[in-house]
Order: C-alpha cells, then sequence, then structure tokens
C-alpha cells in the first residue's frame, strides 16, 4: 500500500518551514481532474511555443496530464496542470483567428499536415470546455525565502514531484534544490511556476510524492542517514542522477577505499566546456 510522505515529521526533524500558500501561484485547493487518457485537446508545442497543436492525454497523475502531441513521437511527452493556460478544448485556436500547426518534428511530410489533421479528429473523443479549469492569478511578488521546503517537479524526471528546498532566492527567480540529491537536478524558475507546490500540495491532491534522496551526512535520522558502516559500498558511478555520498566526519577512515573509477573518453567527440579533448 502506498505509504503518503510524511511531511510533519520532516520538517520537525529537519528543523525547516514551509513556504507558505501565499508564495505559489497555485490554486489554494488543488483542482479536479476529469479529463480521460486518449482525450484530445489543443497545447502550445513547449518546443515551440508559438504554435498550437493537438494533444492526447497519455496518462493523469492527480490533477496532471501527461500529453503527447498528435503527430510527434513519443520521446516529448510533456506534463500540464489542468488549470494551465497552455491548454484549451479544440476549436479554441481557430475561435481566436489562429490555425492548429504541426508539432515540431511532425514524422510526415509537411504537405500531409491538412489530412493528418483530418483524420486525427476524426472520431476522437474530445476533451468537454467544461474540464478545462481557469489558471489562478499568482501573487503579485516573490515572497519566497531560503530554506523554505517545497515540493517540486524535477524536470530530468517530469513525471516526479519531489521534496525540495528553496536554496537561493534572486529578484523574480528561487532556486529549487531537491532534499537529498546532488545538484544536478536542480534549478531555477520563477515564483510563479507551476513547477512548483506547497507542502502537502501532492497528498491533498492525490499525486504521488517522492520523499528526500538517501543522504550519508551525520545526524542520524532517517531521511537523509544512511550508516556508512552497514550500507553496502555503492557502485562507482558518474552518474548525474546517483543519490549524494557524503561521507559523515566519523567514518571509519581505515576501511578500504572505493576501487578508483575510469572514465573513458572518445576524443573526437566534444564534451563540453569542462572536458579538454586533448587530455
Ligand atoms: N531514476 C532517477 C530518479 C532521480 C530522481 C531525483 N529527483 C530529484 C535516479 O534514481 O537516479
Amino acid at each position: 500500500t502506498y505509504q503518503p510522505f510524511d511531511w510533519d515529521e520532516y520538517l520537525r526533524e529537519t528543523n525547516s518551514i514551509p513556504a507558505p500558500q501565499r508564495c505559489f501561484k497555485q490554486a489554494p485547493s488543488a483542482p479536479i481532474n476529469e479529463f480521460k487518457v486518449g482525450m484530445k485537446l489543443e497545447a502550445l508545442d513547449p518546443r515551440n511555443v508559438t504554435s498550437t497543436c493537438i494533444a492526447t492525454v497519455i496518462s493523469i497523475l492527480g490533477p496532471r496530464l501527461r500529453l503527447r502531441l498528435d503527430g510527434s513521437d513519443n520521446k516529448n511527452d510533456f506534463w500540464r496542470l489542468v488549470d494551465s493556460n497552455e491548454i484549451h478544448p479544440i476549436g479554441h485556436c481557430e475561435k481566436s483567428g489562429g490555425m492548429l500547426q504541426p508539432p515540431l518534428g511532425f514524422r510526415m511530410n509537411a504537405s500531409s499536415w491538412p489530412m493528418f489533421l483530418l483524420k486525427t479528429l476524426n472520431g476522437a473523443e474530445m476533451a468537454p470546455s467544461k474540464i478545462f479549469q481557469k489558471e489562478p492569478v499568482g501573487p503579485r511578488a516573490n515572497l519566497f525565502q531560503v530554506g523554505q521546503k517545497l515540493e517540486a517537479v524535477d524536470k530530468k524526471n517530469p513525471q516526479l514531484i519531489c521534496c525540495a528546498t528553496v536554496g537561493a532566492v534572486k529578484n523574480d527567480q528561487i532556486h529549487v534544490t531537491f532534499d537529498g540529491w546532488r545538484g544536478a537536478f536542480d534549478y531555477w524558475c520563477k515564483y510563479d511556476s507551476r513547477d512548483i507546490f506547497p507542502v502537502g500540495w501532492c497528498a491533498k491532491s492525490g499525486h504521488p510524492m517522492q520523499p528526500p534522496g538517501q543522504k550519508n551526512n551525520s545526524g542520524a535520522n532517517r531521511f537523509r542517514y544512511r550508516s556508512v558502516f552497514t550500507a553496502p559500498i555503492p557502485t562507482p558511478t558518474v552518474s548525474s542522477t546517483a543519490p549524494e555520498v557524503v561521507q559523515s566526519p566519523e567514518a571509519d577512515t581505515s576501511a578500504p577505499p572505493p576501487p578508483p573509477i575510469t572514465i573513458y573518453f572518445r576524443k573526437n567527440c566534444s564534451g563540453g566546456p569542462l572536458i579538454d579533448p586533448s587530455q
């Protein structure tokens, strides 16, 4: 059975406070999701936001929809809240004088778009306009403070909403850091982003919530501590998604060090600015 993450206990153990609801653009009570898998709607193409495309609901998590643009591949799915202003019932684009566009990476010849559109909409189940909800009005200023806890979409695994902390605040942006994970997942976003939620949002809306990653920090607490003495030695990895492993100060220094890691580079590939291909 699904054990919801115990925020109260975590806040106590980490001696931290949640960012209050007034910081967020999200509606005070999460919207009801009446969409069904297979329904079609209009969505802005996330890779080309000036075009409106046809999208199909691929799956549903709480108030969020996993969408795929018709005519696109299955590698570019994206998630939207049911009260997003980037989704509309079919017909909205035309009513406002626009034209439905093929998605970026349309898998057929552009000349076949009109016929594709006709076929994809023929007999389709179109999401009724009454299940779309108005996007909430956001706060007028950035009210976040460093250290506050929140729930945030992991943009690298966008189906996940995870335990996070405001790491920094700058002008209209906040730095979202993920508890118990290396910086690889962290990002800056606007204070009124649709990807950040108040503590408890997942539990209330029926969305799964990812607990913090396992940190081998000093300070024995079940949320961030796995003993370096009892835990299996992690396999050395260069994966940026590996949970953070920090040796506690009292770590047994007589324990054998982990085996060395060999990283092979293909010299004719560009490794980015930090990797010198001549080395
Ligand atoms: N499959 C990934 C999930 C990482 C999720 C981190 N979220 C902040 C991994 O285990 O590396």
